[in-house]
C-alpha cells in the first residue's frame, strides 16, 4: 500500500470514507464559467428547447441564476403539464418521453417539491405506466428490449424513488436482471452511462428502503455496477469516456462501498476531468448539467432530501470579448455515406470552426446530400440521411474516418481541415 493507500485506510478508520469520491477544491472560476454557458439556454423557452436536466444540474450546483431560474421552472411546469396532462393525442409525437418526464420530476424535487395533488398523481401514474410498458417490451424471459433504453428505464425508477413513490418489484427486477446479465447493457453503445444511471436508481432504492424484499439483490447489483465502472477506467482516467465520467462519478460518490481502489480511481478521474475542463470539452448544456453536481459534491441521489437553503453564488452573464472581424479562413471536410446505394462522397469547404452541422447544411445546399434531425435534450439528433431514416434500434453513427466514433453530436463537433467524416447506419 503506497502513501495514498495508507491515507485512505486511515480515513476509512475514521469513518470518513463515504466522502472518498468527492471532487473538491475545483477552481471556482472554472465552475462559474461552466454555469455561465447554461445561461443563454435558459432564455430558450419553447417546448422543444426546454430542458429539465439544466434545471436539475443548476440546483445541485454551487451556482444560481436568480429570477431566471424560477422563471425557467415555471416554464417547465407549464409546458410539461400541458403536454402530459392534455387528452389531446393528435400531436403525440411532441409528448415528452419517459426519460423526459422522469427528468421533469427530478426538477420538481430539485426545488424541494414533492409531486402531489390530482395533477401530480397523474404524472406519477403516467411514469409508472411507461415503466410497465417497458417491462412488457423486455418480456418475461428478458429477451426483448425497452422501447426507449435501459438508461431511461433507470432514470424513471430514480425519479419515482426520489419522490418516495414505490415501483413494483417486477419493474425493479428487470433492471436488476440487466445488470446481473450485463450483456444486456454491454450491447448498448454507452454502457458506463447506462450502468451509472441504473446504479443511481439502486442507491436511491437502497437508501429509501422502498423495496425491502429486494434489498440484498440491490446491494449486490450496486457492487457490480461499481466494479464494472471502475474496470471501464481509461488510461487517461475517464470512466468510459470523458462524457460518461460525470454520471459515473455521481454514482461512485453516492457509493455505499468505499474502498482504497475507489479512492485512487476517483483521484485519477478528477485529474482527467480537470484537464478536459481546461480543454473546454464541456460546451453542451446537457453535459454541463450532469457535471455541475459533482463539482459541488452532489449526485441525483441527493434529491431524496435536497438542501434548498444552501447558499449558491449568483451567476452573472459572461462578458463577451468583441471578436475582430477577419476574412474567414476556410477548411475542407470530406463527407462520406456508404450505408446507401449509390454511396456518397463529397468535399465541402466551410469557415474554420464550423460545426459538423454546418458541413451537412453546406453539402445539402451544394450536392445531392440530404439529412434530417430531431430536437433532443442533447441538441439536434441526426435521424435520416439521403432520405433513409434510422429504424428501430438503429442509428446514424458519426465517425471520423476511418473508424473513430465521434464523442459529440453534429451541433458540437468541429471538424479539422482535411478530416473525413462518415455517417454510418448501425444497429445498437
Ligand atoms: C441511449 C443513448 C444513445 C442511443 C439513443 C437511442 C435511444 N432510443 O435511446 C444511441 C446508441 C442511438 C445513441 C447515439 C449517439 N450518441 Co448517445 N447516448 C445515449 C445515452 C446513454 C442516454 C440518452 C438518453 O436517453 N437521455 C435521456 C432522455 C430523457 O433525453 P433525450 O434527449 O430525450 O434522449 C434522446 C437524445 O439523448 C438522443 N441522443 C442519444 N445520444 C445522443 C447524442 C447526441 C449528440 C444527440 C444530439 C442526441 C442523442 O437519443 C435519446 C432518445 O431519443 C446518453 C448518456 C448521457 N450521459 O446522457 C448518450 C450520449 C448523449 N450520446 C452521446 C453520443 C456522442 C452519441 C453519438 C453522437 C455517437 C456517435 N458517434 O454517433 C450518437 C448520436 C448520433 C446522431 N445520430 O446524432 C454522448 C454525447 C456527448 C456530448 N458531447 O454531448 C453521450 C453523453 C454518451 C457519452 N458518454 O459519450 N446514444
Amino acid at each position: 500500500m503506497g502513501c495514498l493507500g495508507a491515507l485512505l485506510f486511515l480515513l476509512g478508520g475514521l469513518g470518513a470514507l463515504a466522502q472518498i469520491c468527492e471532487i473538491t477544491e475545483v477552481d471556482s472560476t472554472l465552475v462559474e464559467r461552466l454555469g455561465q454557458r447554461l445561461l443563454p439556454w435558459m432564455d430558450r423557452l419553447s417546448p422543444e428547447q426546454l430542458n429539465p436536466s439544466i434545471y436539475v444540474g443548476l440546483r445541485l450546483s454551487s451556482l444560481q441564476a436568480g429570477a431566471k431560474e424560477a422563471h425557467y421552472l415555471h416554464s417547465l411546469k407549464l409546458s410539461y403539464q400541458q403536454s402530459l396532462l392534455s387528452n389531446d393525442n393528435s400531436d403525440s409525437e411532441a409528448k415528452p418521453s419517459m426519460g423526459q418526464l422522469a427528468l421533469y420530476l427530478l426538477a420538481l424535487r430539485a426545488n424541494c417539491e414533492f409531486v402531489g395533488g390530482r395533477k401530480g398523481d397523474r404524472l406519477v401514474s403516467q411514469l409508472k405506466r411507461f415503466l410497465e410498458d417497458e417491462k412488457g417490451a423486455i418480456g418475461h424471459n428478458h429477451q426483448g428490449h425497452p422501447h426507449t433504453s435501459y438508461y431511461q428505464y433507470g432514470l424513471g425508477i430514480l425519479a419515482l424513488c426520489v419522490h418516495q413513490k414505490r415501483v413494483h418489484g417486477s419493474v425493479v427486477g428487470k433492471l436488476l436482471y440487466a445488470v446481473e446479465h450485463e450483456q444486456h447493457l454491454q450491447q448498448g453503445h454507452f454502457p458506463v452511462d447506462t450502468l451509472a444511471m441504473a446504479g443511481l436508481a439502486f442507491s436511491c432504492l437502497k437508501l429509501s428502503n422502498l423495496n425491502p424484499s429486494q434489498r440484498n439483490r440491490i446491494t449486490v447489483a450496486l457492487g457490480r455496477v461499481q466494479e464494472k465502472i471502475l474496470k471501464a477506467q481509461t488510461l487517461e482516467g475517464h470512466f468510459g469516456n470523458v462524457y460518461s465520467t460525470p454520471l459515473a462519478l455521481q454514482l461512485l460518490m453516492a457509493s455505499l462501498r468505499p474502498t482504497v481502489e475507489l479512492g485512487t480511481a476517483c483521484l485519477k478521474a478528477k485529474a482527467a476531468l480537470l484537464a478536459s475542463l481546461q480543454h473546454k470539452a464541456f460546451q453542451n448544456p446537457l453535459m454541463i448539467s450532469q457535471l455541475l453536481p459533482i463539482l459541488n459534491q452532489k449526485s441525483y441521489v441527493d434529491l431524496i432530501s435536497p438542501d434548498c437553503e444552501a447558499p449558491r453564488v449568483l451567476l452573472e452573464p459572461a462578458t463577451e470579448t468583441p471578436s475582430q472581424t477577419q476574412v474567414p479562413e476556410f477548411i475542407h471536410v470530406t463527407l462520406k455515406v456508404s450505408s446507401i446505394f449509390p454511396s456518397y462522397r463529397h468535399s465541402v469547404s466551410v469557415p474554420v470552426s464550423s460545426s459538423l452541422e454546418d458541413v451537412l447544411k453546406k453539402a445539402q445546399e451544394h450536392s445531392r446530400f440530404r439529412y434530417g434531425t430531431q430536437a433532443s435534450l442533447s441538441g439536434p439528433y441526426l435521424t435520416s440521411v439521403m432520405g433513409k431514416k434510422a429504424g428501430e434500434r438503429e442509428f446514424w453513427q458519426l465517425l471520423r474516418a476511418p473508424d473513430t466514433p465521434l464523442l459529440q453530436g453534429i451541433a458540437d463537433y468541429r471538424p479539422r481541415d482535411g478530416e473525413a467524416i462518415e455517417l454510418r447506419l448501425v444497429g445498437w
